[in-house]
């Protein structure tokens, strides 16, 4: 009993004093000791940085799903686990095809929905007879998942998994055996398919085929995960990855990636401290505010917990010859492009091919053009070939060196700066990117950007948070000076990038 308390007095000294140096949390979450002062939460929030997992998917930006399955032979969006599996039977199934076109067009990684709502399983799967298996694609003998792997791996791309917690066809549903259903399942497609970079887990839970609700066992969902592919970020109702709230495309012009803690998540934490945890996520992150001072002024805890928008390319998730002529446009992707990517989150876009398994015409079509659209827009960094002054920055030359490892930084104690940028001649710009090191945490609360008309500043454009990356458009500007002030930030503020660029005239 003793001992307990000098170890727990012990934990609280220690807690004291990292509050007391109050700078460095060298993990993406902190629970914060008894009386932290608000100066303490900000330098704390300042100093959460990704784990590993995180910071290399947030660097991939762009994300494709595939939504393939039964649905694409039903003409739905969600089975009821009672199919006939014979319809499936892809004519033409091309997975290099799926992931040659995403990666052309930029995406870096590809998530397969290995089992949707309906059970119906994309490989063939010992526990259950609802799958490939016993369909006449390559008479029973084919296997989706595996091609996509094989395909990702030879194009270099990502490769991730959405396995449905609902399942509308197991028997078991609604019993504890079907946890043990799910691990067997989720187990083969951690062990049989090579990498697995991300396991994407959505909240759909309705009633299986005996009309139960099913008491999902996440904790030891993700102690597979992180034991058989410790790499992997768990999506959605996971602990790596949050859901930004919509289905828009759409995404928080506000967002911060470090955000307070919610009961489940502090609870797990302390009661396996010091430990590498995971956590199902509690409660709706809809709301527009996460993370400002407001926000984490009275939070307990911290957690670096980053967003990531979906979207389809079609109004549907799987594939409907009826919406052959809705597929978004090239400029509409790019308008998401701005307002995911760039809104500090991964754009996780939904491709869905079709019954022949093959991604459709138009799909591909825009789906290449928005890759022009993108690698156009960002060709030219006016910034690059100008002089920069900065009179507290340090490594100014960071800002433009085309590399994220490298960044600008501010002397001292400096939380504010301004960076003056001096061209050799007038040029014409119409979007600025800038991005943090996330690396060493989320900081900038504020910045506006300006051109020098005469003898006065005027304001182009303005924001709060930065992140990963910012994008922001607005009319075209021409001007020969230009600055960018951080007006505010949670602990010195770095930056990885400063880029000014002009869309392509074919843009409006
Ligand atoms: C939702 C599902 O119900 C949809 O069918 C789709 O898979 C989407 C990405 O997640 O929760």
């Amino acid at each position: 009993m003793k001992k307990a308390i000098i170890i727990t007095n012990l934990y609280v000294l220690c807690a004291i004093s990292l509050a007391a140096q109050n700078t460095k949390v060298d993990k993406n979450h902190v629970i914060f000791p008894a009386q932290t002062t608000e100066t303490e939460i900000i330098r704390m929030a300042a100093n959460i940085r990704p784990s590993a997992r995180q910071l290399r998917w947030q660097k991939l930006e762009l994300t494709a799903f595939f939504h393939f399955g039964i649905n694409t032979f039903t003409n739905k969006e969600w089975g009821d686990g009672k199919e006939d599996p014979r319809i499936f039977n892809p004519t033409e199934l091309d997975a290099m095809q799926w992931v040659s076109t995403v990666k052309e067009a930029g995406f870096k990684q590809v998530i397969i929905t290995a089992k949707h709502h309906d059970g119906f399983c994309l490989w063939p799967s010992k526990y259950t007879a609802h799958s490939v298996k016993s369909s006449p694609w390559k008479n029973g003998k084919g296997d989706v998942v595996k091609e996509v792997a094989e395909a990702c791996r030879k194009m270099d791309v990502g490769f991730g998994i959405y396995l449905s917690p609902w399942d509308r066809n197991a028997g078991v549903y609604g019993t504890e055996a079907y946890n043990d259903f799910f691990v067997n399942q989720l187990t083969e497609l951690l062990t049989q398919y090579g990498r697995v970079d991300e396991v994407w887990f959505d909240g759909a839970n309705g009633e299986g085929p005996n009309g139960k609700k099913q008491v999902y066992d996440f904790d030891r969902w993700y102690t597979v995960i992180r034991r058989l592919q410790p790499s992997a970020t768990i999506a959605i109702m996971g602990p790596d990855v949050r859901w930004v709230g919509t289905e828009t495309g759409k995404g928080r012009e506000v967002e911060w990636s470090v955000i307070p803690m919610d009961e489940n998540m502090m609870k797990k934490i302390a009661a396996s401290s010091q430990k590498d945890v995971a956590y199902a996520p509690a409660g709706d992150k809809m709301e527009q505010d996460l993370g400002s001072r407001d926000k984490i002024r009275n939070a307990k805890g911290l957690v670096w917990y980053p967003a990531e928008t979906d979207v389809s390319i079609r109004p549907g998730w799987f594939y409907h010859a009826s919406e052959d002529e809705k597929v978004k446009t090239p400029n509409e992707l790019l308008d998401i492009y701005f307002s995911s990517v760039g809104y500090n989150s991964v754009l996780l876009l939904n491709i869905p091919p079709d019954q022949r398994g093959l991604l459709a015409t138009n799909d591909v079509s825009h789906l290449k053009k928005f890759g022009r659209l993108i690698n156009e827009t960002f060709e030219n960094n006016l910034v690059r070939s100008a002089t920069i002054t900065c009179a507290n920055g340090v490594n100014t030359s960071a800002l433009i060196d085309g590399r994220y490892d490298t960044y600008f930084y501010t002397k001292g104690k400096d939380s504010t700066t301004s960076i003056v940028v001096e061209m050799r001649g007038p040029g014409t710009f119409n979007v600025l990117c800038l991005q943090e090191n996330i690396a060493v945490g989320q900081r900038i609360e504020s910045f506006v950007l300006e051109w020098l008309d005469g003898d006065s500043w005027r304001e182009i454009t303005k924001g709060a948070t930065v992140g990963y990356k910012r994008l922001i458009r607005f009319k075209e500007v021409t001007a020969r000076k230009i600055r960018l002030r951080i007006l505010s930030s949670r602990l010195n503020p770095t930056l990885s990038a400063f880029g000014l660029y002009k869309t392509p005239s074919d843009i409006r």
